[in-house]
């Protein structure tokens, strides 16, 4: 079976992209399967210069069709912050939580989204890159133990549960991650006489 790159070291990312991918018949493998890639220095300004950058370094050291996401927070009040800079705002995720909380004490406005760009890359070349979003608040403290980052203290529209809370199901069918994917998939639909024969759909 065709396989495809998912160039993220974020074993939970790799479980959310595994769930999304279930209906293809493609199969799935991560930078964890690659353990001599030697990284990339994410020091783009927007996600999607991330995720290029990412997905371009694996394609090429995995000679497949790779694909990356570059995600994270942004909340109003912090004007966007953490932003690109989500994975570095502190040591571990609960410090990072810790600190957002800290950030937005006293703050009114408590609005958020988290973004998700993808990018594809094939035959050494990034082809198109996508966003998605999910809005909503960020909570007064940390609930739940479900998902990874920041999903204990993201409530998102439509909800009274934080993302910790609601299920990976839930989840996956509302995340900027499942947004992102989702337009990926369309463009990859359309595209497939092109990428037929590299992603094997
Ligand atoms: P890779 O670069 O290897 O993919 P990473 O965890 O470093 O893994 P990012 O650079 O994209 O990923 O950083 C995204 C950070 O944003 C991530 O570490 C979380 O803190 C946060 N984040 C992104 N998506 C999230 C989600 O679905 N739930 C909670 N937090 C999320």
């Amino acid at each position: 079976m065709a396989y495809i790159v998912v160039a993220t070291g974020n074993a939970h990312k790799v479980e959310e992209y595994r769930k999304l991918l279930a209906d293809q018949k493609v199969e799935l493998k991560s930078l964890l399967d690659y353990p001599g890639f030697p990284g990339v220095e994410e020091d783009g300004t927007t996600f999607r210069e991330n995720a290029a950058k990412k997905a371009l370094a694996a394609c090429r050291y995995c000679d497949v069709p790779a694909f990356a996401d570059d995600s994270g927070l942004e909340v109003e009040a912090l004007d966007g912050a953490p932003g690109v800079y989500s994975a570095r705002y502190a040591a571990t995720d609960p410090e990072r939580i810790a600190r957002l909380l800290g950030e937005l004490e006293g703050k009114e406005n408590r609005r958020a989204r988290f973004v998700c760009a993808i990018a594809i890359a094939v035959n050494g070349e990034v082809i198109e890159t996508f966003e998605g979003e999910v809005r909503g608040v960020i909570a007064a403290a940390p609930r739940g133990e479900h998902g990874f980052g920041y999903d204990p203290v993201f409530i998102p529209d439509g909800y009274d549960q934080t993302f910790g809370e609601l299920d990976s199901e839930t989840k996956n069918k509302i995340s900027h991650r499942a947004n992102a994917f989702a337009r990926a998939m369309e463009f990859v639909e359309e595209e497939m006489s092109v990428l037929d024969d590299d992603f094997g759909i």
